[in-house]
């Protein structure tokens, strides 16, 4: 085991790349280290949680009052990125506002502590998700909203956790994506897909179908091309939709493929949100050269205007990216 890489290694080598920095961000990236290691540990044990020592809300043997696996894993990356000082503030999907931690801290962070709510209580992959960007605001003050609400494009780093058949970490720093897997028995992270690029064209449409007469006629329409028989093209598609957009995502990442959450009738910006789950996941498929899109324009491109915004989102394949949109724009028509 000693030609591996590790995570560890890999922050400092890569902090080294740039002499005189403070390593405030290879701090926070080994805080984000350790809390989804605590976590993927918890995960791997929820079912014993939950259906043999009771449910969430109850007390366990220890007379420790048990949390749901949400709260517990946005306490966890709350804690480590607060005791170790290293952002000045935090924004997750699980609180209203934002969370002004240490003034003298130069970096913020958005995050997904565990997505993929539906699937976390019955042993379906879920991930973390994260944002990363440099305050706006004078170092020394508190952190305000503005620090937050920046465009997806002023992203310093992003990155996801998923916590499947093993638990890996894929992130980028802007220059390639990297991923690392999980060895529990050591502890630590290995290098084991370094330079990761997405395929320009897949065959895989991820999506839940059951929106599809709550959606407009171009998705409808390019649902229809998905699925009709066209050996030239590859089609029909492949459907796979695993309902955690980490899995879904991570899966068209490595094999080709497009993830959409469109507008619906009932959900007239679509699902999810742009700071915590559409702008990470954009920044990690651009640089693995894929695309993400709200249908129209560069999802990195839109300026937020709200913490908890929410967009419509087309991310995967630049081809699968562009048919769709090709769709969406024809239905203007
Ligand atoms: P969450 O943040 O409440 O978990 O919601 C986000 C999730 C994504 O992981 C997933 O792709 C999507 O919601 C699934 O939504 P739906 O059940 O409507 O298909
Ligand atoms: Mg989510």
């Amino acid at each position: 085991m000693t030609d591996v890489t590790t995570l560890g290694e890999f922050i400092i080598e890569k902090q080294m790349d740039f002499p005189g920095s403070s390593g405030e961000f290879s701090r926070l990236l080994s805080a984000i280290r350790l809390a989804s290691k605590i976590v993927s540990q918890q995960v791997n044990k929820a079912g014993l949680l939950s259906h043999i020592m009771g449910s969430a809300g109850a007390e366990n043997v220890q007379g420790e009052q048990q949390q749901k696996l949400d709260v517990f894993a946005n306490d966890q990356f709350i804690k480590a990125l607060t005791k170790r000082k290293v952002v000045c503030g935090i924004a997750s999907e699980e609180n209203d506002d934002f969370i002004a931690i240490n003034d003298s801290g130069s970096y913020i962070i958005a995050m997904d502590p565990l997505d993929g709510s539906s699937n976390i209580d019955v042993n379906v992959s879920i991930g973390t998700i994260f944002s990363i960007y440099k305050r706006i605001t004078p170092e020394g003050t508190p952190v305000q909203k503005e620090d937050f609400l920046q465009k997806g494009t002023s992203q310093v780093a992003a990155g996801y956790v998923i916590y499947g058949s093993s638990t890996m970490m894929v992130y980028t720093t802007g220059h390639g994506v990297n991923g690392f897997t999980y060895d529990p028995g050591m502890g630590v992270f290995i290098l084991s897909h370094p330079e990761m690029k997405i395929p320009q064209k897949g065959k895989i449409y991820s999506i839940n179908e059951g929106n599809f007469y709550k959606s407009s006629t171009g998705v409808q329409e390019f649902i229809k091309y998905a699925q009709k028989i066209d050996p030239d093209t590859n089609r029909p598609y492949t459907g796979r939709y695993i309902g955690s957009l980490v899995a879904d995502f991570h899966r068209n990442l490595i094999k080709g493929g497009l993830y959409m959450y469109p507008s619906t009738t009932s959900a007239p910006k679509g699902k999810l949100r742009l700071l915590y789950e559409c702008n990470p996941l954009a920044f990690i498929v651009e640089q693995a050269g894929g695309k993400a899109s709200d249908g129209k324009n560069r999802i990195l491109d839109i300026q937020p205007t709200d913490l908890h915004q929410r967009v419509p989102y087309y991310v995967g394949s630049t081809e699968m990216v562009n048919k769709v949109e090709e769709f969406i724009s024809n239905e203007d028509s």
